[in-house]
């Protein structure tokens, strides 16, 4: 197991379209165990492969209190959703920000799970805002892309600033 570096908006990586899954093999497994260890250490309630740099349609979920309860969706497809919801969403990749978002309120999501078998998954709430979050990460958005241009760009600032700020240069000034 291992924690894997988590990629920062707005970090052009972030914005690649996953490939599908053509094999969930032992390779695919690993990824998964790492990712999982990643999340929960961050912590958080899901991951995509996109964020850890790994352009795969793959993503995890552990909605939980017991943050036992892991869920792995490979090549997940959203057949139908329905009704509209509002969340204030955060995200590891936009590390410190919360805003609100506007989704669908139920999704059908199709995936493989771990071992490579088809499931089917109706999901409403935290859960289905998770799922939508996680797809749009497979797809190259962050969800800052739902908010305002304003909005958007003093994140973008704010994420720059906090990276040249730890930067190691920068780091020794600090200390002097
Ligand atoms: O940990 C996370 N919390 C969260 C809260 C509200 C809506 C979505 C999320 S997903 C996020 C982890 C993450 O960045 N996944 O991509
Ligand atoms: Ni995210």
């Amino acid at each position: 197991m291992a924690i894997l570096n988590i990629l920062n908006y707005p970090d052009p990586r972030l914005h690649t379209v996953a490939k599908p899954v053509i094999e969930v093999d032992a390779k695919i497994r690993q990824l998964i165990n790492d990712m999982a260890e990643t999340m929960y250490d961050a912590p958080g309630i899901g991951l995509a492969a996109t964020q850890v740099n790994a352009h795969i349609q793959l993503l995890i979920i552990d909605t939980s209190e017991t943050k036992d309860k892991l869920q792995v969706f490979i090549n997940p497809k959203i057949i139908a959703s329905s009704g509209e919801q509002d969340y204030e969403e955060g995200c590891l990749s936009v590390p410190g920000i919360y805003e609100n978002v506007t989704r669908a309120e139920k999704v059908t999501v199709e995936a493989l799970n771990h071992e490579g078998q088809k499931f089917t998954l109706k999901a409403h709430g935290l859960l289905s805002v998770c799922i939508q979050h996680e797809i749009d990460h497979l797809l190259g958005r962050v969800f800052v892309e739902y908010l305002s241009p304003l909005k958007r760009n003093r994140i973008k600032s704010k994420m720059l600033k906090q990276l040249r700020d730890n930067e190691p240069t920068k780091q020794h000034h600090n200390n002097i």
